[in-house]
């Protein structure tokens, strides 16, 4: 006999795929589930919807970490401001330049050029990002590679110049969608003004990428409703990671959160936006995560690095990188033990340009 909650999950799970919106005590069961063979189920289900949309293909963007510099002081992040414990670097337009175009050259989808919201760049607002958009456009120029700036909450002025040099992407994560968790997470940084700057970033022509963080205090009730202000953004790709402890910030010692929590909400978030992207990150358990990751939903794979490049990760500063395991080379035969292939460049340029129509 079928007990009433794998009674209850079929039923949800087949309204999911039928694409009726669920209720949020639907969502709220979802996020309830632990036992291995629920899980199961529900990661059947998402990739099924993955399929639906994407058959089986798989994006996969490059990453630069081009200035670890922040003035900001998030209380999960390794390089927060006062965290003296970290060497950090500034890479010049050159280097970004040619990380840029070696992970161009190795069939990355899209480079991610990402940074600490560093004072060389902020204290001098449009003139501190002149020379920057100019590298950015540069490698437009000489590429057409897709671009996306992960900049932090960069001045108006500045995200209009991004977007003229070429930028299809702006990422800056939330993190939570519930404010009082969020001061406790990005301190002294204005909720609103993050979330008007992501809604800017729409309506001048940009995809955007809203993200979460598990593990750091979030409910299920947070989790819910950070799904309704994803579908209210209309987020073009949507993530969530797991909290990596890191030594020297106020949250090194919180409880760390079960490895299965990041996998279902990837999993629900593929149920509730089944054509969007959803990245599985190499940053969180580098190269051995990308299967649960991939079998969860996920249909992009982010955060590949090349080595020797000194260049670092956000969520791990080092995992992976100097082995070469974040590489494409290292992804594909992943890809492959489970009936997944790359997508090619013009499947991607397709993706991008259907979904800026719709917008
Ligand atoms: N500085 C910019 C910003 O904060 O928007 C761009 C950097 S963005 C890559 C940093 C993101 O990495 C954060 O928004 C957060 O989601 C994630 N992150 C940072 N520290 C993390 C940690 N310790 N564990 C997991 N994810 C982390
Ligand atoms: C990643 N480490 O993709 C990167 C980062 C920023 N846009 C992305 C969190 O996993
Ligand atoms: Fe700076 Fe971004 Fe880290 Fe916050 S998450 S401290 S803004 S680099």
């Amino acid at each position: 006999m079928m007990d009433s909650k794998t009674a209850k999950l079929d039923i949800v799970l087949e309204k999911a795929l039928q694409e009726t919106i669920l209720s949020r005590e639907e969502l709220l069961f979802l996020l309830t589930l632990s036992e291995e063979s629920d899980l199961a189920k529900v990661f059947n289900a998402a990739r099924q919807a993955r399929t639906r949309y994407f058959a089986n293909k798989i994006f996969i963007y490059g990453f630069v970490y081009f200035s670890t510099y922040c003035r900001n002081e998030c209380a999960f992040c390794l390089y927060r401001k006062s965290n003296h414990s970290l060497k950090r670097y500034r890479k010049t337009d050159l280097e970004i330049m040619e990380t840029a175009l070696s992970l161009v050259k190795s069939g990355v989808h899209v480079v991610d050029l990402t940074m600490g919201e560093d004072p060389y760049y902020f204290d001098n607002r449009e003139s501190g990002f002149e020379r920057l958009i100019r590298t950015v456009e540069l490698i437009k120029k000489s590429t057409e590679i897709p671009i996306m700036i992960s900049a932090g909450v960069v001045p108006e002025e500045v995200l209009r110049e991004f977007r003229e040099a070429g930028v299809d992407w702006y990422a800056t994560y939330q993190e939570t969608h519930n404010p009082d968790l969020y001061h406790k997470l990005r301190l002294g940084q204005s909720y609103t003004e993050r979330m008007e700057r992501k809604k800017l970033a729409h309506n001048l022509g940009f995809l955007i990428e809203e993200g979460l963080l598990t593990g750091v205090g979030d409910t299920d009730d947070d989790l819910v409703n950070s799904l309704e202000a994803m579908r209210d953004l209309g987020a073009d790709q949507v993530r969530v990671m797991s909290f990596v402890p890191q030594k020297g910030t106020p949250m090194h010692q919180f409880a760390s959160v079960s490895p299965h929590r990041e996998l279902l909400i990837i999993a629900i978030m593929r149920l509730v936006f089944p054509d969007r992207l959803i990245p599985a990150s190499l940053d969180v358990d580098g190269l051995k995560g990308l299967a649960d990751r991939l079998n969860a939903g996920a249909n992009v794979v982010t955060s590949v690095i090349p080595p020797h490049s000194g260049l670092a990760g956000v969520s791990n500063h080092s995992l992976d990188i100097e082995d070469g395991n974040r590489t494409i080379s290292r992804i594909t035969p992943v890809l492959a033990q489970h009936g997944l292939v790359a997508a090619s460049k013009d499947e991607y340029a397709e993706w991008v340009l259907n979904r800026k129509s719709r917008s």
